[in-house]
């Protein structure tokens, strides 16, 4: 079944404000949907800064943008692979003026998404991660129990060049609930090799385990101490060939 888009709301300022307390978790609260986009060019360019949550299909992003904005039913969540089939686009920021956005995007890595689909996604996410322009961070989900993938890899190596500039990168483990304690320690060991040096956070939709945390670097990602507004990252130079497909 595929996810039905959402009419784009164009102008986030007329949003209704939602209150919301001078915290982390209060910021994230505030959030709203802002647009949906099947293919790049239908995105609008934008200066708020964007945070992209990427990973394996049913890995669980759109269920911990739910559980960090405390919305059910904000991003669209299925025990189905493959439910996530846009980008969506989530407005946050208090008094209705956006100061950040954050971005679901759909997984790769299912099986049973047609092999033309498949392609098109990949391409489509290759050059969201390597081309917009207001990414600044992006968070990538993964499930411990299957660890980093190889086309986990894959997208790691699409992004490098970006992260090298200083994109913020975090993993974070999803569905700690299913893992004891020792297995969560050596989950998040291993990780943290594999992450070369970068944040890697455990977290729990079920246990709430890790919102504070996420939440927390979220906010500081895109509201520097210094006051300095959160630059919005260049984009690299877009690959001369076709982008390595992310297929299995
Ligand atoms: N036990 C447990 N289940 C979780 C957790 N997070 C997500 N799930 C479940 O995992 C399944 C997939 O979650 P989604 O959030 O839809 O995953 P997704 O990564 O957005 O998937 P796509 O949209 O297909 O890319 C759902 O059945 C969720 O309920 C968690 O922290 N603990
Ligand atoms: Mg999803």
């Amino acid at each position: 079944m595929s996810s039905s888009p959402r009419a784009p709301t164009p102008n986030p300022k007329v949003t209704p404000t939602i209150p919301a307390a001078v915290t982390p978790l209060g910021w994230m609260h505030t959030a709203r949907f802002l647009t949906t986009a099947a293919q790049l060019h239908h995105l609008p360019a934008l200066e708020t800064p964007e945070i992209a949550f990427v990973g394996r299909s049913n890995a669980g992003k759109s269920t911990c943008i739910n559980t960090l904005t405390q919305q059910k039913q904000l991003a669209f969540a299925s025990k189905k692979p493959g439910r996530t089939q846009h980008i969506n686009l989530f407005a946050l920021g208090k008094q209705g003026i956006t100061d950040a956005v954050l971005a679901d995007l759909p997984g790769y890595g299912y099986a049973a998404v047609a092999k033309m689909d498949k392609l098109r996604w990949q391409q489509v996410m290759a050059n969201y991660l390597v081309s917009r322009e207001n990414l600044m961070g992006i968070v990538m989900m993964c499930d411990p129990r299957h660890g980093l993938t190889e086309l986990d890899d894959i997208l790691l190596e699409v992004i490098r060049p970006r992260v090298e500039q200083g994109l913020k990168f975090l993993i974070i483990l999803t569905k700690a609930d299913k893992l004891t304690r020792a297995e969560q320690a050596k989950a998040l060991s291993i990780a943290r090799l594999q992450a070369g040096g970068g944040e890697v956070k455990l977290f729990s939709a079920l246990k709430k385990q890790g919102v504070d945390d996420v939440a927390q670097l979220l906010w500081d990602w895109t509201h520097p101490k210094d006051g300095a507004p959160a630059p919005a990252q260049a984009p690299a130079e877009p690959p001369e060939d076709e982008p390595e497909a992310l297929d299995e």
